[in-house]
């Protein structure tokens, strides 16, 4: 006779949360700590932030016998990471009076905010929301915030693709009015048996949930680690439809081999119209048939490779009344930003800054970032964009005034000559924040970087575009299982190495070395880079050149990922 086996605690929290209130009104009354009651904290998520507390002084505070020194993070909703100058100087304001100061470009093309006191949260929030900004969904077991290619305004067609994702992040929203009853004050459901969350249910998803709209032949979404995609197909200028991807994913735990990161697969194609209702679909079948007794597996990804694929498009296509065509071809060539100014269709310039890992803020010694991007907000009409590698685009600038943002720009330390190596990384938060965190990433790759720098330019490879990407431990939140090399945390400055991606975000990592130093990272790297340079075909790639060069196999299935390769 089969164990029958138990829904996890989160979902029973979900269950007697009365859609999303549980007691965070009653924690957040209470003065006696700075922290909220453990369920609460799985609940806030949803709300749009999460508990943590300052790791680099847990020790010292240990032993004053005090609390650990708890705040919040914030993270927004922002589909598209569209945010006009007007929000700018809100988000701007409110980082300097109601956090730790500063903002965080995060992966997923928004913001957040570290160091809140639990007392000003709610005041946060209004603030945001004052600006048309809401947290609602950004965390939690519900669709997330929605990517779409960064440079919309490039022509009519990338707008009319950003509005499916602004759309598909409305349609998916929760439909609780939780957010507004805690945080805005506004009038309170009398009898919450009868609010309803029709897509959702009253246990939402089994886990989170990840959205990406991507434009070839620009791949910077990572479109194969959503758990569901959409990738335009267009033709002759027009937008015929987009084939639907789903069941990518990253995040996997470090030797357990029934966790892994995985490509979405190409289900097919559909016409424009039919985005909304396939996913609805895909979104009530994970509800259904996502595991919700285990967390490690409740993610697309696995429900999807239990099911099957035929199964799992049979259940879509019922559910959403709309058959898949056969996939329409696309190719991406690119995967991180275009820096620099580009043009759009109507004759105003984007202007791509480098932001290191996303850590927008003022230095003491240092560049003033904040400072500098309020006096473009003053400056110029247009808006800012948040690009998923944790860029900024200052965009839809008019001509007259591109010198002076560039000018501004400079000043501040938000345009700089950097290599292509640095251009084309990226790290996750990790320590002090993030409670998951087994290493350094965000405050370490930067000087690992500059360790690399010499190696390739010692091997005359300082122009070549590497993607290497580092995070805090296997969550994968710098998408790392996508990138040509990639250094995921295992204890405090201790890395696996992994190898093989291709530079297009279209295949996955090999493990090739565990548990290793920056030494030995140093070590085991350099040979490599000198037989690339030596080796490689014209145009080829490093993660392209190490899997041809029968140093990694190539990995299209997140079932084959974990075994080291020696
Ligand atoms: Fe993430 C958890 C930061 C993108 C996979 N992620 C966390 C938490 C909230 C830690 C926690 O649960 O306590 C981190 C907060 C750190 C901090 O102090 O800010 C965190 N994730 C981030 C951000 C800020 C990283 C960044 O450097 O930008 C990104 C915010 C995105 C956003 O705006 O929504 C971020 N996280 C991602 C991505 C990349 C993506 O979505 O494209 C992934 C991999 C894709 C995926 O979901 O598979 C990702 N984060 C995770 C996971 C593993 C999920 C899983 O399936 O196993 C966790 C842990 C969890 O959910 O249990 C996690
Ligand atoms: Fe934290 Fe791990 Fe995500 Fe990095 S990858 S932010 S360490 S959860």
């Amino acid at each position: 006779m089969s164990e029958e086996k138990q829904l996890t605690e989160v979902e029973h929290i979900k269950a007697r949360s009365r859609h999303l209130r549980g007691t965070i009104e009653e924690g957040l009354r209470d003065q006696t700590t700075g922290a909220l009651p453990a369920d609460d904290t799985q609940l806030t998520k949803f709300h749009g932030f999460y508990q943590q507390d300052e790791r680099d002084l847990r020790e010292e505070r240990r032993h004053q016998k005090l609390e650990p020194l708890y705040s919040f993070m914030l993270r927004a909703r922002v589909p598209g990471g569209v945010i006009t100058a007007q929000q700018w100087k809100a988000i701007d304001a409110i980082a300097r009076e109601l956090t730790g100061g500063g903002l965080r470009l995060t992966t997923r093309q928004t913001f957040q905010y570290h160091g809140i006191l639990k007392r000003n949260i709610k005041p946060l929030i209004q603030g945001i929301n004052q600006a048309m900004i809401d947290s609602i969904a950004a965390c939690g077991d519900v669709n997330r915030n929605v990517l779409c290619n960064t440079n919309p305004v490039e022509s009519a067609l990338h707008k009319r693709i950003y509005e499916d994702a602004v759309a598909l992040s409305k349609h998916l929203l929760p439909k609780t009015r939780a957010y507004h009853e805690i945080w805005l004050d506004e009038e309170r459901i009398a009898n919450h048996e009868e609010e309803q969350e029709p897509i959702y249910g009253d246990t939402y998803l089994p886990r989170k949930f990840k959205i990406a709209v991507a434009v070839p032949p620009h791949n910077d979404v990572d479109v194969n680690g959503n758990d569901l995609s959409f990738v335009a197909i267009i033709e002759n200028g027009e937008l015929k439809g987009y084939d639907v991807l789903a069941g990518g994913g990253m995040g996997n735990t470090h030797g357990d081999t029934r966790t892994y990161p995985q490509i979405a697969k190409n289900f097919g194609f559909i016409k424009p119209g039919d985005v909304l209702k396939v996913a609805e679909a895909v979104v009530t079948t994970q509800r259904d048939f996502g595991d919700r007794t285990d967390r490690k597996q409740a993610r697309l990804k696995y429900t999807i490779d239990r099911l099957g694929t035929d199964v799992f498009k049979q259940h879509v296509e019922e559910r959403s009344g709309v058959l898949f065509a056969d996939a329409a071809p696309y190719e991406f060539t690119m995967h991180s930003d275009r820096y620099g100014w580009t043009e759009n269709s109507d004759g105003t310039w984007n202007l791509t800054l480098f932001i290191e890992h996303g850590r927008i803020k003022d230095y003491e010694d240092g560049p003033q970032m904040l400072q500098g991007l309020l006096k473009m907000a003053d400056l110029h009409g247009g808006d800012f964009r948040m690009t998923a590698t944790q860029n900024l685009i200052v965009a839809q600038v008019e001509k007259s005034k591109k010198e002076a943002i560039e000018k501004l720009a400079r000043e501040h330390g938000l345009l700089r000559t950097v290599s292509r190596l640095r251009e084309n990384s990226m790290a996750c938060v990790a320590l002090p924040t993030c409670t998951l965190a087994m290493a350094e990433a965000e405050r370490y790759l930067p000087d690992l970087i500059t360790k690399l720098e010499d190696i390739v330019s010692r091997h005359g490879l300082a122009d070549q575009p590497i993607v290497v990407r580092m995070t805090g431990c296997p969550n994968g939140c710098a998408r790392p299982f996508l990138a040509e090399i990639a250094f995921v945390g295992k204890a405090p400055g201790k890395y696996n190495l992994y190898l093989g991606g291709d530079g297009k975000g279209t295949r996955l990592v090999k493990l090739y070395r565990e548990n290793i130093g920056e030494e030995e990272i140093l070590e085991t790297l350099e040979p490599l880079i000198e037989r690339y340079s030596k080796e490689r075909q014209e145009g080829e790639g490093f993660g392209d050149f190490v899997v041809r060069a029968g140093i990694v196999p190539a990995v299209y299935d997140g079932r084959d990922f974990h075994q080291i390769h020696e």
